[in-house]
């Protein structure tokens, strides 16, 4: 599977996760940390995710992989402040192995907003290259967000203008990660919120303070 494909995959998923209405925590909080348990990542094998034509993400083939540290998710924990939101994730590992990884976060809002965050990196650009985009019409927005991966202390750190998001009052946030190792045929991921191989909730509503 290409990066392009890869791309489309994850911004299909991220059209569904839009039709959902799962999760409607009403907590207020300025910041959120959770933590995932280790041992709780996924694989799946490109060629039968190609060959079996998936319509649904209830048709990928996923299997476990309990060995594999590298993406494994522990913590993260999403800061919706008065200029900026910021997510931290730490892993397991977090190594520069196979051809890429990337991070996937989809936000929601009090407005209605919707975003669909993905942080690639890879071979020859490990340092990683972040899109902000506005699900449905696919359009990427330019409003100053920042990264940091850092591959010694296991963790991503995103930082956003609230303007990404249109100034909400608050945001809920769903986040996986995943790496792909292409001559094998696999990708791997893990989601930041269960141990199962996809989470279709939200967090709770976090509000600017
Ligand atoms: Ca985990
Ligand atoms: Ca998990």
């Amino acid at each position: 599977m290409t990066r392009s494909a890869l791309r489309r995959a994850a911004l299909a998923a991220a059209a569904a996760v839009a039709l959902s209405t799962i999760g409607t925590g009403v907590a207020h909080a300025e910041r959120l940390a959770f933590t995932d348990r280790r041992g709780d990542v996924w694989s799946v094998d490109l060629d039968a995710l190609v060959e079996e034509e998936i319509t649904s993400p209830e048709d990928i083939p996923f299997e476990a992989e309990p060995k594999v540290k590298n993406g494994d998710i522990e913590r993260t924990v999403l800061r919706h402040g008065r200029r900026t939101v910021s997510v931290h994730v730490d892993f397991a590992e977090l190594r520069r192995v196979g051809e890429f990884r990337g991070d996937f976060l989809t936000f929601r809002t009090d407005t209605g907003a919707r975003r669909m965050v993905m942080l690639f990196a890879g071979q020859g650009l490990w340092r990683g290259g972040m899109e902000v985009i506005r699900p449905g019409a696919g359009e990427i927005l330019d409003c100053g967000a920042t990264h940091k991966i850092d591959y010694a202390e296991n963790t991503v750190d995103l930082r956003f203008p609230r303007a990404c998001f249109g100034e909400p009052r608050w945001l809920q946030m769903r986040a996986e990660s995943g790496w792909a190792r292409l001559e094998a045929g696999r990708v791997y991921g893990d989601n930041a919120h269960n141990r199962a191989p996809q989470n279709w909730q939200f967090t709770q509503r976090v509000f600017s303070n």
